[in-house]
């Protein structure tokens, strides 16, 4: 079985979206036809585990699960990406199309709070992708998640990031804090959590730029597993690590959601 997709084109843009998931997996602005995000070449796309590549929605935690003794495992990055996502509404607006999914079951082992999660997908010249999270029962709950964006890059060796600043944690370094480089490059493994809500950040090659804007987080990941870690991944061809970088916008530092309150992770990519 293939996962139910949706195919968005639009006069300035174009783009697919797993139901399963609610996870774009793909985005191209027409001005010039390039393709922002990175789809693994052996991604399962049958609904047997999440979708290596595009926008993984990381829900209702981030990374290894926090919180109290489970009696099962635990997946990383929470439940949502490997759930299915229910069409609310599709409107066509001046030069973009927009999508809101909702996740069909918020609840789940490990979270305890009553929500209603939707993801709006804005498709045009920009792609704009709006987490949501409301919160609809009578107590705060605690809650960690990402966008968790494998963005499209022709090399790895020659890809630089732009905007980022102050500590990172770095989780290859048994989360050692370290300073960010003025000159961010890469030459390794790296898997780094930086402590700051980093309004923009450029990806920038030698030939393209990719830009993300981001709010309603708290850090900034950047992930790229390089050719070592890519083993441990059945679902990522031996080379393809040089051919991506994720960089996430994420809410890692501890958030709590009053009763009635929503919250809102956003990116917008360039
Ligand atoms: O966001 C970075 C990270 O948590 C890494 O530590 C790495 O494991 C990656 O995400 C991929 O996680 P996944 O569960 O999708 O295999």
């Amino acid at each position: 079985m293939k996962v139910p997709q949706l195919l968005i084109e639009n006069a300035l843009g174009s783009a697919r979206i797993s139901l399963f998931g609610g996870q774009v997996l793909s985005f191209c602005p027409r001005h010039d036809g390039r393709e922002r995000l990175f789809l693994s070449s052996k991604a399962l796309l049958d609904g047997s585990k999440s979708i290596r590549g595009g926008i993984p929605l990381c829900w209702p935690w981030f990374g290894a699960y926090q919180g109290p003794a489970a009696t099962t495992p635990m997946p990383a990055h929470g439940y949502a990406r490997t759930r299915r996502w229910d069409v609310v509404d599709i409107t066509e607006q001046a030069g973009s199309t927009e999508v809101l999914l909702q996740l069909e079951d918020s609840s789940g082992p490990g979270f305890n709070g009553v929500a209603q999660v939707q993801v709006l997908i804005n498709v045009g010249s920009k792609l704009k992708v709006g987490l949501y999270t409301l919160n609809q029962g009578p107590a705060a709950f605690s809650l960690s998640a990402a966008l968790h964006t494998y963005f499209a890059i022709d090399d790895i060796h020659q890809t630089q990031l732009r905007g980022l600043s102050g500590l990172y944690s770095d989780k290859t370094q048994n989360w050692a804090r370290l300073p960010t480089p003025p000159n961010y490059r890469f030459s390794a493994e790296t898997d780094r959590i930086h402590l700051l809500a980093a309004p923009t950040v450029e990806i920038v090659s030698p030939a393209s730029k990719i830009t993300l804007e981001s709010s309603g987080h708290d850090s900034v990941v950047v992930w790229n597993p390089w050719d070592n870690g890519s083993q441990a991944f059945a679902d990522l061809a031996a080379d393809e690590y040089q051919r991506f970088i994720c960089v996430e916008t994420a809410l890692t530092q501890g958030f709590s959601l009053q009763p009635g309150q929503q919250h809102c992770l956003q990116q917008t990519i360039t």
